[in-house]
């Protein structure tokens, strides 16, 4: 076995990649993501320790978030890049040992080598390293909520929002994956993960509507123009208001693909009048879409496929996605801006989109816009025309099994209404799917980090109707899934007390027999079944 990964839904067979990652990542690359993990995991050993003598390392915080956004499904492909991070780690790690006057420790606070050692190391500290499959369960499953944690306090921190409880979490749950805890303190750690979850999420809430606006309900175009246009895709919003900003004026459009599409919702944005619409479909999708675009691409974050030779010239990267030989635009300096103009001077050369759909889809129900129209909600379950909600947030995916999301949307009797977040939406946002008194059927509250959003818009009613429990609402959770960011977002709803997810299109891989079983038993987890039969437990609230 020459690698070993299984942190994503499309893991080989459901069970793990050994030769090459479904995703494209090579087994270089992945023996460089494990050792730079397993490297945090000795910097974070060293921070307890810090601590614990009262040293503060507040420093490593936003790094440690950086380091492991850049691990996560899809996000980067680049060698160079995770080189760069494990020396930084080390070095970082090093540096507090010599203040703390460290000497010895475990081996991840004390292994030092050069570039030409690390994969010989890296094959030693992967996911197999533990040989207890529970244990390694649930050690897997905190690092992955710990990855999808990273990258939405990574986006917050952007827009200058931090919270140092919040990267204490994270020190303190990378340095217990160490340790020798019992079944009940690590499953205590992955609760509060998801309780740590919803700090990081509601701070992002919080630097995404502040900065921007709160999203409201919008019309996003989904035909194109005919300039030259730039695609940004990914979630980061500090990039798309920097690239709006570079490119006025300038005689190239600006469009979203897949997660960046809510950027459509938010005022600051809409005000841009190159600011087009949308393009194309989820992640999976971006070979053929990203062909047909025709002008520069932008990826902020995840989700990037394997680059095709045909649209290599013109696809960058910034922030922590990588992709070896495409161009990365910088960090912005100090109190700067991020420099674009390598995206906009090769958008220029380019010819305008392929017109791939028309007409337009909408959005932009997060929860202001929601409580904005809370009374006609409230209205309309009080009065029966609206039974049901349907929670099917999450993210999408190549499988055909994912067909089932579409189904089931189509299938749900007409007085329910779809409530989703993150890419998971494109399996049924441009379906036909009507309204009830005005109030669409498919609610859209945004990227995955908006699940923020269906947690309190729940919380919400709950408190409107005087429920004493968040389960005795009338709304299923029919959940799909694909990497690390929606494994956070699930361990928040199971922190928040939601009971009877459907998740699918089929159980993480990571999950031992035993751990699955803790999720069942107490979360009442289960896996998705037939669209019939998923529809009608639905209809009959179970
Ligand atoms: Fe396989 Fe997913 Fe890991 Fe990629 S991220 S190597 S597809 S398990
Ligand atoms: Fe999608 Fe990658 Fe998860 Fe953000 S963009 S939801 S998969």
């Amino acid at each position: 076995m020459s690698m070993f990964c299984f942190q994503c839904q499309e893991t080989a067979k459901g069970t793990g990649c050994t030769v090459q990652g479904v995703c494209g990542k090579k087994e270089d690359t992945a023996g460089l993501q494990d050792l730079l993990v397993y490297i945090l995991k000795g910097l974070a050993v060293v921070s307890e320790e810090a601590k614990a003598r009262g040293i503060k390392t507040e420093s490593n915080g936003l790094f440690v978030c950086q380091a492991l956004f850049a691990t996560i499904t899809n996000a980067n492909f680049d060698n160079d890049r995770i080189i760069e991070l494990i020396g930084d780690a080390m070095a970082r790690r090093d540096a507090l040992k010599a203040e703390l006057s460290i000497a010895g420790g475990i081996d991840c606070v004390t292994w030092k080598g050069s570039v030409a050692d690390y994969p010989a190391k890296a094959a030693s500290v992967g996911v197999l390293s533990q040989a207890n499959e529970d244990v390694r369960s649930l050690r897997e499953l905190l690092i992955y909520g710990l990855k999808g944690m990273a990258a939405y306090t990574e986006h917050a921190a952007m827009l200058g929002f931090q919270k140092q409880e919040i990267y204490d979490f994270m020190s303190a749950a990378l340095a217990s994956t160490t340790k020798d805890l019992s079944v009940d303190e690590m499953v205590g750690m992955v609760m509060k993960c998801g309780e740590v979850a919803v700090t990081a999420m509601a701070l992002l809430d919080e630097a995404n509507t502040s900065t921007y606006g709160n999203p409201e309900i919008t019309q996003v175009n989904i035909g194109v123009r005919q300039n030259p246009g730039i695609l940004i895709s990914g979630h980061d919003l500090k990039d798309m208001e920097e690239l709006l900003k570079q490119t006025e004026g300038t005689g190239v459009d600006v469009y979203t693909h897949s997660e960046m599409l809510p950027a459509n919702y938010y005022p600051a944005f809409k005000k841009y009048k190159h600011f087009v619409g949308n393009y194309g479909n989820a992640w999976w999708e971006q070979a053929k879409e990203f062909e047909s675009f025709n002008g520069a691409i932008l990826m902020t974050t995840n989700c990037i496929t394997p680059v095709k030779d045909s649209y290599k010239d013109r696809f960058f990267t910034t922030g922590m996605a990588g992709w070896p030989g495409c161009t990365h635009i910088g960090d912005r300096p100090e109190g700067g801006a991020k420099d674009f103009s390598a995206v906009i001077v090769k958008a220029k050369t380019c010819k305008p989109p392929v017109e791939i759909e028309t007409g337009s889809i909408v959005g932009g129900f997060a929860h202001a816009q929601v409580m904005a129209l809370a009374d006609k909600v409230v209205d309309a379950v009080k009065s029966g025309a609206v039974k049901r909600f349907v929670v099917m947030a999450g993210c999408d995916g190549r499988h055909k099994t994912r067909e089932y999301f579409s189904q089931v949307a189509e299938a749900l009797p007409k007085d329910m209404i779809i409530l989703t977040a993150g890419c998971a939406k494109y399996r049924y946002n441009k379906l036909p799917l009507g309204d009830i008194g005005g109030i669409p059927r498919v609610l859209d509250a945004g990227q995955c980090n908006d699940s923020y959003s269906l947690a309190f818009i729940a919380l919400k009613l709950k408190e409107v109707f005087g429920l004493k429990d968040i389960n005795e609402l009338p709304i299923s959770y029919d959940i799909a899934w694909y990497e690390q960011k929606a494994v956070v977002v699930l361990l928040a709803l199971l922190f928040l007390g939601v009971k009877g997810i459907r998740l699918g299109p089929t159980l993480p891989g990571f999950l031992s027999p035993n751990v699955a079983k803790v999720l069942v038993e107490n979360f009442n987890i289960r896996p998705i079944g037939s669209v019939a039969d998923d529809v009608a437990a639905i209809t009959a609230g179970r």
